[in-house]
Formats: C-alpha cells, sequence, structure tokens
C-alpha cells in the first residue's frame, strides 16, 4: 500500500480539525491549564511570509507537545490593528486604513490556518474594534483617576517625517525607528503615562522570571537605576543653590567647574549681564537637539561661561559656572560637578577650554602611570583630611560628611522616563479626554466609551492629530457643565493597546467588563511568550507596567504577565541581510507549500536552524527533508503489509533506542531545539527500517514503536502524523492521544554491537545480548545472510571470538 503525502493531507485535516472542534479551548475543563502566547501579529498587506510560518509554526509545535502531555493549552491569535504603517499605506494609495486593514485580516486568517497552528479563533481580537479599543480608552480612565496619566508640556522626539511625537524607545540612534528620518526636539504638551512610579518594582520582578539574561539586562540597563548623591554648591551673590547629581562623590575635591543644562531654571536667573548674549544663543543653538545627539561620546564638546560662580562645599573655593549640552534638563538634578580628572566628558570639554584639571584619585597599582582621564577605582590624593582612602571608603566618608553639614543627600535616579503615549496620527485609539473652558480637563464618563474614532477624516498629517479637523468629532458638550468642550484629538500609541491584549484574549466579548475576574485568575498569567527580542525594552516593558498598575487598582492578580519568554532568532536573507521587500531578499513559502505540503516546509524550517537563533536563509535541505518523508512512508508501509502476520521476536536494542528518543525528543522539543530533536527522529528512523530489513524480510513488526514514533513526530508534522495515525487504525485524532513516556530502566540497554568478520574483513554487524555465549554468537552469525552466502562451499578454520566486540570466521 502506497502512502502519500500532499497538500491535499493538509486540506483534509485542517478541514477535520475546524469541524471537530479540535483547537477550541474548554475552560471547565478539569485539566491544568497553559497559556500559550505568541506576540500579536500586525496585518500586513503582503501574503503570510517566511516569518509567519517561523514564528508561528514552530511555536506551535511546543502548544502541540504540551496538548498530547495533558495539559489544556489556551492558544489564542489576535491583530496589533492600528499603527502607522496602515496609515501611511493609505496616504500612498488612498485606500482607507480600516478598509485595508480589515482586508488584511481576512487574508491573514485565512493563511494562518494554513500553518495547521491551533489556535482557537472564537478568542480572536482585533485592536481596532470598537469592542475593543473601548477597553483600551477605558485603561487609560483607571490610569487617569490614579494619575497614573497625565498631561505636562515637555521636550519630546518629533520625527518630521511621520509627523508625530516618538517614545524614547522608538528612537534607534537619533533616527526614528519606523521611517528612519533623524529626530528632532520640540515643546510639546503631551500624555504621558507615569511608569516611573513602577521604577523599582520593574526592576526587581525581573529576578523572579524565567527570561532571556540578555532581555533581563536590556531592561535592567534600560530602566537605569543609578545610586548616588546629590550635592549642593552656594552661588555667589545668589541665595539659591545649585543642586548636582553625582555617582562619584569621592571626587569631591577634584571638582574644578560646574555645568548646568542650557535649559536649567537657573541659568537665566545667575548669568551675568556680560554672558546673557553668548548664553543666550547658545541655549537656542541647542534647543533642537535630541538627547542621542546630546549625549553622544564622540561629538565635540561645546558650551558657554554663565559669569557665575559658586562655592565648593568643603574647601570653600570659587569655581566657574558653565552650561553644556552634554548636561540633559531631564536627568537628575540638570546639573553636574565636573570633575576632569576622572570623567571622560568633563575631560573633553576641560581641555577644549582650558579650565583646571585636579587629579584625586590615583591607582592602587604603584606601576601604572596614569593616564587621565582616569575613570577606575583606586586611592585619594589630593584630597586633604581624605587622602589615602579607597574609593569606597571615601565615598561614604564624604557622603556623611555633606549630609551632616546640610550640603548633601543620598539619590537614587533612575534612568526610564515616563511613558510618552498620544499621539498626533488618525489611526489609533482617540485618548477618552475633553477640554472645558470652565472645568477644564475632564475624562470622557467610563458609560460613553467608547470614543469612536470618525470614519470620514482627512488623514494627511500635518503636525496636528487629523482629527482636529474633524469639526464633528472635535465638538461635544462638557460632561460636567453641559457647556461646550472640545475632544483631546491625539490618539494613543499603539503600544498601549498592546500593553493589554493578553487580558482581553481570556475574555474577548465580555460588553460589561474588559474581562471577568473568575476567568482572569483561572488563566493568567501567561506560561509561555514568544516573540522577538527587539520588543524587550518597549512592548515587554510596558506591558509589565499596565498588569503592575492594573493590580494595584485590583483587575488583575500576581505581579508579572509573562512568566516565562522565549525569543525565535530571524531568519535572514539568504544575503544575510534582514528580509525586507525594499531588499528584494524576501521569501515566499507558498512554492514549497505547494510542492512539498506544510509538513515538509515546517520540519525543514524546524530542523534546517536554529529556533533561538535563526540565520539566513537557504532551502538547500528541504530536498532531504523531502526524503526524510519518504523514507518515513516506507516504514509505515512495510508495516501495513505485514500488519496480519504473526509477531516476530521483539528486539530489545530497538526499545532501547526507543525510550531514549522518547526523552530526547521530549527534552528538546520543551527547551525549543527542534532541530536536533528532528536529528534523532531520523536515527530513530533508520533503527526501525534496520530492523524491518533484517534478514532481508520484512520483520513482523510491533505496533507500538510505530505507535510511539508517529506521535513523537505529530507535533512537528500534524497533518501526515493525523494520516499515519488514521491508517495505523485509531478513530481519533493523534492530538487526543497521549505523548510517549519513556522508562528509565530501558535507557541504557543490555545489548552489544558485534562485528561480524570473514578473514578479518567486515561483513555486518548484529545487536546482542552483553552476556550471548560463545556457542549462541557463532550460531546467530552463521545465520546472517551476509554470511551465509560468503562462506557457501568454504571451510571454516578458525573460529576467533572476542566477547562484547567481534567475531571472525577464518575459511577457506
Ligand atoms: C561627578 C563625577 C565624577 C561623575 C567622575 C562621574 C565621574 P549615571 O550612572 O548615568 O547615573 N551626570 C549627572 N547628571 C547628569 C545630567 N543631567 N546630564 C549628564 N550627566 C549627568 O551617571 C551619573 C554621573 O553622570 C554623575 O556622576 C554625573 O557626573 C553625570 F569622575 O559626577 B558624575
Ligand atoms: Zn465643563
Amino acid at each position: 500500500m502506497g502512502i502519500t503525502y500532499s497538500k491535499k493531507t493538509d486540506a483534509k485535516w485542517q478541514n477535520n480539525w475546524e469541524s471537530t472542534g479540535l483547537y477550541k479551548f474548554y475552560p471547565e475543563s478539569k485539566k491544568q491549564k497553559l497559556y500559550l502566547l505568541e506576540m500579536f501579529s500586525y496585518p500586513s498587506g503582503a501574503k503570510l511570509h517566511l516569518g509567519h510560518w517561523w514564528n508561528f509554526g514552530l511555536s506551535d509545535i511546543w502548544g502541540r507537545m504540551k496538548r498530547m502531555q495533558g495539559y489544556n493549552v489556551f492558544h489564542p491569535m489576535g491583530f496589533d490593528a492600528f499603527g502607522l504603517p496602515a496609515e501611511n499605506y493609505a496616504l500612498q494609495t488612498g485606500v482607507h486604513p480600516k478598509i485595508s486593514t480589515e482586508t488584511n485580516i481576512v487574508t491573514m486568517e485565512k493563511q494562518l490556518r494554513t500553518i495547521g497552528a491551533t489556535y482557537d479563533w472564537d478568542y480572536e481580537i482585533k485592536t481596532c474594534e470598537p469592542e475593543y479599543y473601548k477597553w483600551t480608552q477605558w485603561i487609560f480612565l483607571q490610569l487617569y483617576k490614579r494619575g497614573l496619566a497625565y498631561r505636562k508640556e515637555a521636550p519630546v522626539n518629533w520625527c518630521p517625517d511621520c509627523n508625530t511625537v516618538l517614545a524614547n524607545e522608538q528612537v534607534i540612534n537619533g533616527s526614528c525607528e519606523r521611517c528612519s528620518s533623524k529626530v528632532e526636539q520640540k515643546e510639546l504638551t503631551q500624555w504621558f503615562f507615569k511608569i516611573t512610579d513602577y521604577a523599582e518594582e520593574l526592576l526587581e520582578g525581573l529576578n523572579t522570571l524565567n527570561w532571556p539574561a540578555k532581555t533581563k539586562a536590556i531592561q535592567r540597563n534600560w530602566i537605569g537605576r543609578s545610586c548616588g548623591t546629590d550635592v549642593k554648591f552656594s552661588i555667589e551673590g545668589f541665595d539659591t543653590m545649585i543642586e548636582v547629581y553625582t555617582t562619584r562623590v569621592e571626587t569631591l575635591m577634584g571638582v574644578t567647574y560646574l555645568v548646568l543644562a542650557p535649559e536649567h531654571p537657573l541659568v537665566n536667573i545667575i548669568t551675568t549681564p556680560q554672558q546673557k548674549t553668548a548664553v543666550e544663543e547658545y541655549q537656542q543653538r541647542t534647543a533642537f537637539l535630541t538627547e542621542i545627539d546630546r549625549t553622544s561620546l564622540t561629538k565635540e564638546k561645546t558650551g558657554e561661561f554663565t559669569g557665575a560662580f559658586c562655592i565648593h562645599p568643603i574647601s570653600g573655593e570659587k569655581l566657574p559656572v558653565w552650561i553644556s549640552d552634554y548636561v540633559l534638563g531631564s536627568y537628575g538634578t540638570g546639573a553636574v560637578m565636573a570633575v576632569p580628572a576622572h570623567d571622560e566628558r568633563d575631560y573633553g570639554f576641560a581641555i577644549k577650554y582650558q579650565l583646571p584639571v585636579l587629579e584625586v584619585i590615583k591607582s592602587m597599582d604603584e606601576t601604572y602611570t596614569t593616564l587621565l582621564p582616569f575613570t577606575d577605582k583606586g586611592v585619594l590624593i589630593n584630597s586633604g583630611v581624605y587622602n589615602g582612602l579607597g574609593s569606597e571608603a571615601a565615598k561614604a566618608v564624604i557622603a556623611e560628611k555633606l549630609i551632616a553639614i546640610n550640603k548633601g543627600s543620598n539619590k537614587i535616579n533612575y534612568r526610564l522616563r515616563d511613558w510618552l503615549v498620544s499621539r498626533q496620527r488618525y489611526w489609533g485609539a482617540p485618548i477618552p479626554i475633553i477640554y472645558c473652558e470652565k472645568c477644564g480637563i475632564v475624562p470622557v464618563p467610563e458609560n460613553e466609551l467608547p470614543v469612536e474614532l470618525p470614519f470620514d477624516v482627512d488623514f494627511v498629517p500635518g503636525g496636528k492629530s487629523p482629527l482636529a479637523r474633524h469639526e464633528e468629532f472635535m465638538h461635544t458638550t462638557c460632561p460636567c457643565c453641559k457647556g461646550p468642550g472640545v475632544r483631546e484629538t491625539d490618539t494613543l500609541d499603539t503600544f498601549v493597546c498592546s500593553s493589554w491584549y493578553y487580558l482581553r484574549y481570556i475574555d474577548p466579548h465580555n460588553v460589561q467588563h474588559p474581562w471577568d475576574m473568575r476567568k482572569m485568575k483561572q488563566l493568567m498569567s501567561v506560561d509561555k511568550y514568544i516573540g522577538g527580542i527587539e520588543h524587550a525594552a518597549m512592548h515587554l516593558l510596558y506591558a509589565r507596567f499596565i498588569y503592575k498598575a492594573l493590580r494595584d487598582l485590583g483587575y488583575t492578580q500576581g505581579d508579572e504577565p509573562f512568566l516565562n519568554l522565549v525569543h525565535q532568532g530571524i531568519i535572514l536573507g539568504s544575503d544575510g541581510q534582514k528580509m525586507s521587500k525594499s531588499k528584494g531578499n524576501t521569501i515566499s513559502p507558498d512554492e514549497y507549500i505547494e510542492q512539498y505540503g506544510a509538513d515538509v516546509f515546517r520540519t525543514y524550517l524546524a530542523f534546517g536552524f536554529s529556533y533561538l537563533e535563526g540565520g539566513p536563509w537557504s532551502d538547500s535541505g528541504i530536498k532531504a527533508v523531502k526524503s526524510f518523508f519518504d523514507k518515513m512512508n516506507r516504514i509505515f508501509e512495510r508495516y501495513l503489509e505485514t500488519a496480519n502476520s504473526d509477531k516476530g521476536e521483539s528486539e530489545p536494542a530497538l526499545d532501547t533506542i526507543r525510550h531514549r528518543t522518547i526523552k530526547a525528543v521530549t527534552e528538546d522539543v520543551e527547551k525549543f531545539q527542534f532541530n536536533t530533536a528532528i536529528a534523532r527522529l531520523m536515527e530513530f528512523r533508520n533503527a526501525i527500517a534496520e530492523y524491518q530489513m533484517k534478514d532481508g524480510r520484512n520483520t513482523v513488526f510491533e505496533l507500538d514503536i510505530l505507535r510511539d514514533y508517529v506521535r513523537l513526530l505529530a507535533p512537528f508534522a500534524p497533518h501526515y502524523s493525523e494520516e499515519i495515525w488514521e491508517m495505523l487504525g485509531n478513530e481519533t485524532s493523534i492530538f487526543d492521544s497521549s505523548w510517549p513516556k519513556y522508562k528509565e530502566d530501558k535507557l541504557t540497554s543490555n545489548t552489544v554491537e558485534i562485528v561480524i568478520q570473514i578473514n578479518s574483513k567486515n561483513r555486518c554487524r548484529i545487536q546482542i545480548e552483553t552476556d550471548v555465549t560463545e556457542e549462541k554468537m557463532k550460531n546467530i552469525a552463521l545465520k546472517r545472510e551476509e554470511i551465509v552466502k560468503e562462506i557457501y562451499n568454504k571451510t571454516i578454520l578458525k573460529t576467533i571470538y572476542i566477547k562484547g566486540k567481534l567475531i571472525n570466521f577464518v575459511v577457506r
């Protein structure tokens, strides 16, 4: 009986799964829940591409194994449907974002089914639908009520091409992450979420998470906890003080000047009349620079003297006060004490403006000739009573002294900034706020949500939100005084939509509440979250913050949304570059599916690349995987041909391989090491085939071994495995059967491989019990076909048997 596998098999089983509801999630099930989540997909116009198969097809392998292991797997899918690409596409083509997005979603839903992934589509969500963004707006209002959403004028990153502000996280090396235009700085009134209130908890919580170390490091770095001291310097001729923030207070005696950020509020007060023009010009010149430009280490330092002097808190010395853009207004106190001998930036600045450089730390290592700036720890010199102290000790002693004389305090700063959530674009969730001349900022009452995004909008961006040109949307009545009001016309950053979608999946059709608390408690947290590492500093931090904020409002339980995180690697173009349409190096999976079927393609992806590392695309191994399928066909065909014959002897060696394979595949899939798992299955297949062909005839086979084989294969090749499973006489889905279990005592074999030689030449090998007697060994060997034909008509002169290794027949 011939077995064929093709895309027809795929369709047969996809239809079968759909009609039997195989992937329906049953919340009432008594089995242990397991929430498997892949990051949202973005409904782009393109057909399903390689990345989708890679992300969604392969994580499905893990999910299927878990299902067979007896978990009640919750595996939803949906669409992150708001955002700039659809809006920019609309600007190019005139197709309304709502229409293009909806069309794309329909195509993608259809295509995602062809991957054969186990989604329960009843739980699908789309963030651009009012049923969803009603609750995005609701979350905004909850945060607003608790003071966690606020509005302020602030210098923001402005992308001149996208015509919108960007969060710090969306600026990559000074450029817009979407369009790569150079980002500018602008003063604007914007909405922020107070993520900084959670800085410490977001940092601490990382210790509890089973996430890749690199990702935790990125988050730690982004949160940027810094432990230091605020130090006060009085200003000559003024009552106020300049407060600086330093992490190196032990260098206090080496301060030779102070630097304020150009936008520091004291600048205009203390600048002398002679320096006024120069200082103001400098302020104007630096106003549009972004933080990235300003903090660049390679950029030449610039600055101006204010004409003012301050007094060193311990030595009482007079120090000049300068301004420079390398000091940021938004970090620490916006002012630094410059120690040019021990800080790179201060050193560059001091050399350029010929300011004194005073060395106060020298290396512990006597043989070391100090090159300035010397930024390591060491021993204090030129520091009066502190001379001879080590850096660490001096830090404590000097800080104590400053505290005692009321000139200092210990301080913790974070690099993390509040999350800027307003965008001046059309295709997003409207911010549910009304401005009233009389009442000020008025939140839209919850029972009036959603604030619907109007359809008929001229969405050409012009610096203001396109919604500001929609009279009907804009003008409304104030919920407080019933007088005239104007709506907020900015929309929410799409990262707000994606910061809570995993909660809505749990209860996507609830019209009363964002989710049912009982269901939430039953399903949260996400047990395995899969997505790209590019989300390390944005989505993954935002979602953790929102989850914690909602917990404090009583809407979630537990402290973290995603306990386990896996980053898939990236499949690059065959040129080693990131795949992109503009580079013309994208790969379409369609031809491969057409030619080989979904399972060969899935298995090839899983086998040909490391899921966690990715790599450049090549299809050179796909034929080998196809032939692996052909070879698998043969072992099943042979079995089916002999299924009704009597059973042969069982083979302990094969049983050992079986149990070893079960163990290895289970462990590898658990770790997302799919490629090695498949290599094991290939070895197992070879062992089965060898056994079947032993003695040159079909050995009647134990069904048990084949059943285990197909079940181990099933997560990788779900359609093919269902087909085989059915042929083996099963009436229910293979995915309703259980995952094979190995027996510890079967892992070590009590068999050895013996080489059979004739006149010292290897002829064949056999597996045999370790304690086989020479007599039995000889009998078995002489019955092997390879040997029979060699000694036919010859005389055996001698037999040499080396226990556990070989048997050699000397013949003539
Ligand atoms: C004196 C000093 C001496 C410093 C020395 C460094 C080395 P982190 O770790 O990032 O917190 N600094 C403080 N506020 C700043 C601002 N608004 N803009 C730019 N730089 C600022 O770094 C803290 C250090 O960065 C502080 O310690 C300060 O320089 C500088 F040998 O103070 B230090
Ligand atoms: Zn009002």
